[in-house]
């Protein structure tokens, strides 16, 4: 029972009789297919709670996926443009990002975990149950099945998605593999997490009226997540970042990773691909380094497992829910011309879409004129009540669009053995210290400091003072479930299970002097190219106390190779620096953190203190910043 005291118990003894009062005959038999009582219960229970006028069974064909745009239309959850595949969803001006506050992970006893917004699990599902008491009434229940990864791999999992938004299920049509017949096939023994979602009562402009009441509750003992009051993705899609805890909470009971990370491939000599996967908190390059590379498997999460020694790696999506603020031709190329494309299915969300019926986000050629928002009615110059500009398309606004469009999509996206990982990447915004790229000397290394150790600068997007070194950890921090001290001793049981385990590297685009920034945006291929050969012991390294760096000489013949760009000693010079100072302030700010937090394994300080004492004899011998010349090459 998920919704404690609101039904009888006995209600759902016969879950079909019951379904049959809010199904056709049509529906009932698709349910019927799929031989789950469970599943039936499930379905049953939160009918009887929330008290849809209908449920809609999604079987992912063609018949179907139309209705749900046409339904997402006439609900005025989208709106047409000009072109018939691409619409537009507005989350109104309080729901245009993910709610950390009200999200929170329900744990028996009220127990707490530093760092994770947890919630009592009794009071939580009673505070939820009441919130879907009645709140589908007068609308249409949409009941979806999704695969989290490959169809018939054994790292991908299975969830099903209840919700009364045509937005929220035509948003996850895009970004997901159907798994209707997967639970035809697999029946009662499918084990599946739960996403029921409700964006609650509307406003006569389409969006969630009682936003002060939404709340975004996980449930990890009943692999469920629920999801109240808002239409936000990433509050609602259940198979994105709802299920991303599920997943990091099932992997570390089973010893397998789920990452807030793309999966890209990288050509290296006689056209071998190798894989790597990354993770960067939000504004330090992750969609920019995915669009690079030279294969695009995922750009934003990885199901990682040991399989027969090696680290492999999925991606549960088939979509992308990317940020389309600043996204133009000629930065963004390849992203730019899918989002024009007539015949690609997008849908737009906190755009501007103008009269004419076109859309327009910053970036795009042309000026926004006259038309909807985010806020409403828009036009240039309109202001709001603080006399404050509007801007015509949010910083948050985003596209939906499936990951095939990409040109340099990976032929195995879909492989059930998913791609062999070479090496991990942590990509942070650092002005002061971390060289543009950086490796460990060993997993665990590259675990401790620069996985669990990654920081990015805050920046005048969010509030407080800019410059500020902010720990996100494996950039996962908002989607943890347990504690870092367990996800990063959860990575040392993985290696444990890996013959050979991937590099570990780390980068930083936004190394500054002066104030300018001393690597190109284009520079990116470079690090990556590096890293591609040092997996396959072709590029050398100097060994520094904080990991290694290439050699002038290696760089130089990349970015002559890549870009036809002449490298410059002094330039190389100026990245490479081993500022002892701010490596010594990063240690000193991360341990700190780490030492409220019980569960962090020993060996996470015996790391640091390691790195700390040689950082110190660095700098009795050759000062506070030492040049890559005065190391030896390895
Ligand atoms: C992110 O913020 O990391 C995203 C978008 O990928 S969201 O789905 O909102 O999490
Ligand atoms: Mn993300």
């Amino acid at each position: 029972m998920r919704f404690p005291g609101l039904i009888e118990k006995e209600s759902l003894e016969d879950p079909l009789r019951l379904l049959a009062t809010f199904c056709s005959e049509e529906h009932l038999d698709r349910l019927k297919e799929i031989k789950n009582p469970r599943l039936w219960r499930d379905i049953a229970e939160v009918a009887l709670v929330a008290r849809p006028a209908s449920i809609y069974v999604n079987t992912g064909s063609d018949e179907d996926k139309d209705y749900i745009r046409k339904r997402a239309l006439e609900n005025r959850e989208e709106y047409p443009t000009v072109h018939p595949m691409h619409t537009v969803h507005f989350d109104g001006p309080k729901d245009l990002a993910r709610d950390k506050g009200n999200t929170r992970i329900l744990y028996p006893g009220g127990r707490q975990v530093p760092l994770i917004n947890t919630f009592d699990r009794d009071a939580g599902l009673t505070e939820i149950g009441k919130l879907f008491r009645g709140v589908m009434s007068g609308k249409e229940m949409f009941v979806s099945f999704y695969l989290y990864g490959p169809r018939y791999s054994k790292l991908s999992l299975y969830g099903v998605q209840i919700t009364d938004s045509a937005y929220v299920a035509h948003s996850e049509e895009i970004l997901y593999r159907n798994g209707y017949r997967d639970f035809v096939e697999k029946g009662e023994e499918l084990e599946y997490m739960l996403f029921i979602h409700s964006a609650g009562e509307r406003d006569e402009n389409g969006w969630s009226k009682n936003v002060e009441n939404r709340r975004i509750f996980i449930d990890l003992e009943g692999n469920s997540v629920y999801s109240v009051n808002t239409q936000y993705a990433g509050n609602t899609v259940g198979l994105k970042k709802l299920a991303l805890r599920l997943a990091v909470y099932k992997g570390y009971r089973e010893v397998w990773l789920a990452e807030h990370m793309f999966i890209v491939g990288v050509k290296g000599r006689g056209g071998r691909i190798s894989y790597f996967t990354g993770a960067y908190p939000a504004g330090c390059g992750k969609t920019s380094t995915a669009m690079i590379a030279d294969t695009v498997v995922g750009d934003d999460l990885a199901i990682i497992h040991a399989v027969n020694g090696e680290a492999r790696a999925v991606n549960p999506e088939v979509g992308m829910f990317g940020i389309i603020d600043d996204v133009n031709p000629r930065d963004d190329p390849e992203i730019y011309s899918i989002l024009v494309n007539p015949s690609a299915e997008v849908i737009f969300s906190n755009v501007l879409l103008m009269e004419d019926g076109n859309v327009w986000w910053r970036g795009k050629p042309g000026e926004p004129k006259k038309g909807i928002n985010y806020a409403g009615e828009w036009w240039p110059g309109k202001k709001d009540e603080n006399g404050k500009e509007i801007l015509p398309s949010h910083p948050n606004a985003r596209f939906t669009v499936s990951i095939r469009h990409l040109s340099k999509l990976d032929p195995r996206i879909d492989d059930p053995e998913g791609v062999p990982v070479s090496g991990f990447i942590f990509g942070g915004r650092d002005p002061s210290t971390l060289p543009p790229v950086l490796e460990a000397f060993d997993w665990k290394h590259g675990i401790v400091t620069m996985g669990a150790s990654l920081e990015s600068e805050r920046t005048a997007a969010v509030l407080g003072q800019v410059g500020v070194m902010e720990l996100n950890p494996y950039a996962i921090l908002d989607f943890l479930p347990i504690s870092v001290g367990a996800f990063t001793a959860l990575h040392f049981e993985f290696e444990k299970k890996l013959a050979r385990s991937p590099k570990i590297f780390s980068v930083n685009y936004f190394l500054r002097e002066d104030g300018k920034f001393l690597a190109e945006k284009r520079d990116k291929i470079v690090w990556l190219k590096w890293m591609e050969q040092r997996v396959h012991g072709e590029a050398q390294a100097i060994e520094t106390p904080v990991g290694y760096i290439p050699t002038y000489e290696d760089l130089r013949e990349i970015f002559a190779r890549e870009l036809g760009k002449e490298f410059k000693e002094d330039l190389y010079e100026k990245m490479f620096t081993i500022r002892v100072k701010g490596f010594l302030e990063k240690i000193e700010r991360v341990t700190k953190i780490y030492s409220t937090i019980p569960d962090t394994p020993r060996e996470f300080f015996e790391i640091m203190d390691k790195q700390t004492q040689g950082l110190k004899a660095l700098e009795a011998m050759h000062g506070q910043k030492v040049s890559p010349f005065k190391f030896d090459k390895k």
